[in-house]
Order: structure tokens, then sequence, then C-alpha cells
């Protein structure tokens, strides 16, 4: 182990950078070229396990050491290289017995009176300050100059750091002090622009700059892994083959059965967008984004044969996040007896979700949005506005409607309904995904007709009813201009829909078709909007 060379650019995470949180913090000290990481966070609780984890692995990824400051426990629990500690910390004896021999311990020191009441046989470094007058540290001690740093250094049998106040001008007389190296925290993360200034210090301790890799570097392997894991026999018990792949994942490309009717279709989700790591596990994630896309063919009328995901992941993501991804859409694979087959992972600076589905169409009918005619009905399939009301709720921490929140979260793709509906031949079909009003545009701008919503026909869920009384909204506005309920929106004759409705219960109509008038919506409520995601 060069110590020398570990402590040359030494980078400290600061918990109080209001616009650079501490992982973004390590991301940029690692591409300026920082030598070692420290994690300083001084109100630190479990909730911030996974900042620590998320910065292991960046550090673990890059070969770039870690040490955790004052908190020997947390150290040990992460797997840090080694722990820092004050004078008034836990004992360096303690340290090295829990952290063991291969540690890299260091200890502050502001006197030479400290650095020699201190058992240096238990440490690797000295960190020496404040060097300089500092505003990071409240409770640092008095200001030792670069004088009190060359006291330290020459007594000091230990490599010595230089800290406080320490920016990229004023490395390199920290080095002529005899200073190892530099350790820095506000002058890059309390920067207009940290990578810049994160860069400065990099040249001038002389500490080539890196490109960033994600933290599962290793893609090859993690493809297999999530892909085994999906494609278990736990998942398909009878084997690939039996659900359309001939050859399974891993080769260049997926063999398939022959598909009649093959029937492909395609989603993006987004963080931030379409979904929030804040409202939603990323199992829920996984799961919806496979609903949602399977949604497509639900509306086809045609059955899900396998599934392809590109995922692009920045990253403050670990390899268990991923992980918990790809057990929710191996969930709703297993569910529909649907296989993977195949897709990439990559780093990009946001995470999204790109996923294609290839699906088996029904025998005789391929429904299309063209096809509605003037005289026929236009139904849904159940209730709507359930997850624009769910959205609501989140954004306002409302907790009064689970039915609501559990609609925007975990929407289903409605097979059932779509099945019904072809026995019943309906030729116009299409999901609810962009909001009532939105989508009822679609159907009547194919089969150039007018639709002519009938809001006093729409069915108003009982729990949407009672949100909607206590915000005072109006629901059929909600119903309207609400998206990503996934029902299935259908047009036909009125006596189909009778029959329909039998099996259908919670079906119901929301407008009649009418030859073309000059517009192609009519009787909408004013003030509707189509649903915009992430609105
Ligand atoms: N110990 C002595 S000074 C100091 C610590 C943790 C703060 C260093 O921060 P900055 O922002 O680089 O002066
Ligand atoms: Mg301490």
């Amino acid at each position: 182990m060069d110590l020398n060379h570990i402590l040359r650019f030494y980078f400290i995470t600061d918990e109080k950078a209001p616009a650079c949180p501490p992982v973004k913090q390590v991301e940029i000290a690692i591409t300026a070229g920082a030598t070692v990481i420290q994690y300083r966070h001084k109100s630190f609780s479990l909730k911030d396990f996974k900042e620590v984890e998320a910065i292991r692995e960046l550090c673990k990824t890059h070969s770039v050491p870690l040490i955790i400051n004052d908190n020997i426990i947390l150290a040990k629990a992460v797997d840090a290289d080694g722990v820092h500690l004050g004078q008034s910390d836990e004992d360096v004896s303690i340290a090295r017995k829990i952290m063991g021999p291969d540690a890299i311990i260091g200890i502050s020191v502001s006197t030479i009176e400290e650095l020699e009441k201190t058992d240096l046989s238990f440490c690797n470094y000295i960190g020496a300050g404040p060097v300089f007058a500092t505003d990071t540290k409240g409770d640092a001690s008095p200001v030792i100059g670069l004088t009190g740093l060359r006291k330290v250094t020459e007594r000091s049998p230990l490599p010595v750091v230089a800290i406080g106040g320490i920016d990229s001008f004023r490395v390199d007389e920290c080095f002529s002090h005899g200073a190892a190296g530099v350790a820095v925290i506000s002058c890059i993360t309390r920067a207009e622009d940290p990578m810049g200034r994160a860069r400065e210090l990099g040249m001038a301790c002389n500490c080539s700059p890196r490109a960033l890799r994600v933290g599962w570097n290793n893609e090859f392997a993690l493809i297999d892994k999530l892909i085994a894991g999906v494609n278990s026999s736990d998942f398909i018990p009878s084997g690939l083959a039996s659900f359309g792949l001939k050859v399974p994942p891993g080769d260049d490309a997926a063999l398939f059965e022959t598909i009649t009717n093959l029937v492909i279709t395609t989603d993006t989700q987004k963080e931030d967008t379409h979904f929030r790591r804040d409202w939603q596990t990323l199992e829920e994630i996984g799961q919806k984004a496979v609903e949602i896309t399977f949604s497509d063919l639900a509306a086809s009328y045609a059955q899900p044969v396998s599934l392809f995901i590109n995922l692009s992941i920045p990253s403050y993501m670990s390899e268990p996040d991923i992980e918990n991804l790809y057990s929710g859409i191996g969930r709703v694979l297993k569910k529909y007896q649907a296989t993977l087959g195949g897709g990439n992972v990559s780093s990009g600076e946001e995470f999204s979700i790109d996923l294609f589905a290839v699906g088996e169409g029904h025998p005789d009918i391929f429904p299309l949005r063209s096809n509605a005619l003037p005289g026929d009905g236009v139904y849904v399939t159940g209730p709507l506005g359930l997850a624009r009301a769910g959205l609501r709720c989140l954004k306002k921490n409302e907790t009064g409607y689970p039915k609501l929140i559990e609609k925007f979260k975990s929407p289903l793709a409605r097979f059932d309904a779509a099945k019904i509906l072809s026995e019943h031949k309906v030729a116009c079909v299409m999901d609810v995904s962009d909001g009532l009003a939105g989508d009822t545009g679609h159907i009547a701008a194919a089969s150039n007709v007018s639709i002519r919503f009938e809001p006093t026909s729409f069915k108003i869920d009982p729990i949407l009813a009672k949100f909607c009384d206590k915000y005072s909204l109006n629901p059929e506005k909600v119903m309207l201009a609400g998206g990503e309920d996934y029902e299935l929106m259908f047009a036909c004759r009125p006596e189909i829909f009778e029959q329909i409705k039998k099996k259908l219960p919670e079906a119901f109509q929301v407008g009649e078709c009418i030859s073309f008038s000059g517009t192609p919506l009519m009787n909408v409520p004013a003030g509707v909007l189509s649903f915009q995601h992430g609105q």
C-alpha cells in the first residue's frame, strides 16, 4: 500500500452542500483524479445507508480507497478501506481491532502535543489542520498555518495530510511544507462549478483524471445474472422453448418459435417523468413498466411472448437496485408466462427503461383505432381517473386514498377484458394511457368520426367521488383528463355492448360516434387537458 500516493488528493464528502449531494460529489472527485475518498456525515443515520453504499460502489469500481469519518461500525458494515478519527472520537486501538490489520486508520492532529499523546502504532496517517481558516468545520481547532503544518510533518513518523481551507492555489505550499497529501471539502462541494474546481485540484496534485464508470461495470455478468433470474425454472417451470424462445438470451439475438401474427410494441419509462423512486419501490417500477407495455398488446388482442429491455442506469444506482427492478419485471413475466428475450444495461445520466414486447396476435382480429363507425357507442372497461387522483395523492402526501395510489402505482393490463371484447368481435380498441379526452381524439381522427361525450353516463368510482369532493374537483373532468388507468376503450354497436356489459359489469359508456361534424370531440367540458406524464 503506497500511502504517499493514496493520500495525495484526499476528497471529503460534505453533507451540507446545497447543490451537490455526496454521491455526485464523489463522482466529481473521482473523475478529477481523487486518490482517496472520505465519507464524512456528522448527522448520519441508517436512512443514509444507501448513500454510503452507492459511494462504496463508486470507489470500488474505480479502485479508490474509501475511508469513513468517525463511525467505525459503519466502516465495517460497508467494508470500507479505513476510518478517520478525531482526538475526541473512539480510540484508534479499537478501530484497529475492529477494522483489522490492513485497514487505513487516520487520526486528526493540530499540535505537537496532540501528536505526542496519540498512539501512532495503530495509525497509518495523520490529518493536520486546519492549515488555513475554514467555515466548513464549526468546531475546528485554531488555525495552525503552514508553520504549524511544517512542525507536524517534521515530527510525524507517518505521512501527513494537510486539511482546512485548501484550494488548488494552496496545494503547492502544503506539499512544500512536508504534506503527503491535501484534504479538501468546500473548495469543490460549495463551488459554483464543482467539476471545474475539482479538475484544477487534480492538476495541482498531479493526479490523472478518470473516465467515470458505473458501479455495476461488469455489465455482461450482470445481464446474464438478471436474465437467468427472470427466466429461471422458478419463473418458467416448463422451459423456455414452450414459451416461444428457441434460443435463450445470451447469443447476439433471440430465435423465436414461429409466431403467427407477430405483434410488437414499445414503451419508455423515465425517472421523474413517469415514476419516482421515493413513491415506488424498484420492484413496483419494474412491474408497472411491463404491465403498461403489455397493455398495448392487450389492446391489440395479442398474448405476450417475450420482452426486451434496454436500461439506462445512473451511477447512484447499485447492483441490488437493478436486481430489484428485474425481480418486479420477472414477476409480471411469470404471471403472463412470457420470457425475457434479452436487453442491454448501460450507464447514463438518467434512469430510463426502454421496453419492447413481442406478442402473438389474435388469429382473426387486429383491432384498429380506425374501425369506429357512426352510431357506435364509445365505452371503457373500467373506472377512470383513479390513477390521476392517485398521482395527486402522492404529490400532496395524501394517504387517505390507498385505492387511488394503488391504481397509479400498479395498473394492470386488461387481458381479461380484451378476451371478452375479442369474443364479441369488437374491432376498435385502444388502451387509455394518455387520458380519455386525448385518447378518444385518436379514435375520432383515425375513424374520421366525431365523438360526442356523455359525461352524465360516466360511472364515477365512489372513492374517486370522495376524493374529488374533498379537493373540490369535478370527477367527470378528472376522468376525461386522467391518464395511466390502462383500461381499454372501445367502440361498437350499442346492442353488442349490452352483451359485453353482462361479462364486464364495470364497463360503461363515455360517448357516441357520429358522422364527422367538423370537430373530432364534442361536448368536452371546458378546461379538460389530457394527462401529461410528470405533471
Ligand atoms: N478538519 C479540520 S479542518 C476541516 C476538517 C474536517 C474542514 C476542511 O474543509 P475545507 O472546506 O476543505 O476547509
Ligand atoms: Mg471525528
